[in-house]
């Protein structure tokens, strides 16, 4: 993997095995790019599509997204922000943006959402080498296409914003991970779960909280607010570039 071979902030395990049953284990951190944007993280919302480098990735009827749905998102990462010490700022250059959101018919009737990983890494005559990573966010405009239409705080369409948001963080569905108790593995615990309780979040819960603070927070990976070098983990496999990260 190109991306072991620059020193890359990976997410990696606590140990906890609370929190690492929301951790995306491998995932570079935005903390890692390089040359290093500090702790600015940019967003933006497409008008034409875009995704990862990837030969299986195609866009069947693309469309921005709405009002409604660019509010929620704004409101996710300004809520973000005093989780995780980043700095989102919504950017008009989608193109270069760090996470780019638009709709379009994802395959599958049970598929809401999905978020695509990207990461573009070169070395440079003079050995500067250079990390750029890219997240792709889709939300579904047919069978998912009315749920989604008016994500207000308290709605099925909040939360999985929520949820794709999480993702770009460096979480992981605990339907992936399996390691999260079966009493706890519910909406009530973590956003990350597929299994709802009787309220739709508006906010992260106990455990996003709790593995966004350790992820960034609390880590190596910002203790220096991105300025200092980060060392790697070698051990550590990264997802591969293109891949997606999560269905819903
Ligand atoms: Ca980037
Ligand atoms: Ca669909
Ligand atoms: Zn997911």
């Amino acid at each position: 993997m190109a991306a072991n071979s620059n020193s890359v902030a990976v997410a990696q395990a606590s140990g906890n095995v609370l929190i690492d049953s929301v951790v995306y284990v491998g995932l570079p951190l935005w903390t890692s790019e390089s040359p290093s944007s500090g702790l600015t993280v940019t967003y933006g919302f497409m008008t034409t599509p875009l995704g990862p480098n990837d030969a299986d990735f195609t866009v069947v009827d693309f469309a921005p997204l709405n009002l409604t749905q660019q509010a929620a998102v704004r409101l996710v990462y300004g809520t973000s922000q005093s989780l995780t010490g980043l700095n989102f700022v919504e950017t008009a250059d989608v193109a270069s943006a760090d996470i780019a959101f638009g709709t379009m018919d994802l395959d599958g009737p049970g598929t809401m959402a999905s978020t695509y990983y990207d990461e573009v890494t070169w070395t440079a005559a003079d050995g500067v080498k250079t990390l750029d990573l890219k997240e792709y966010v889709y939300f579904d405009n047919a069978e998912w296409g009315a749920t989604l239409a008016n994500p207000v705080p308290g709605s099925l369409g909040y939360e999985t914003i929520l949820h794709e948001a999480g993702h770009t963080l460096g979480l992981d569905d605990t339907a992936y991970t399996r390691s999260l108790p079966a009493l706890l593995d519910n909406t009530d615990f973590t956003v990350m779960s597929y299994t709802e309780t009787d309220t739709y979040k508006a906010n992260f819960s106990v455990l996003d909280v709790a593995a966004l603070h350790y992820l960034y927070a609390d880590s190596g990976s910002i203790r220096a607010f991105g300025l200092t070098p980060v060392a790697s983990w070698p051990g550590t496999a990264s997802p591969l570039a293109g891949s997606v990260l999560a269905a819903v």
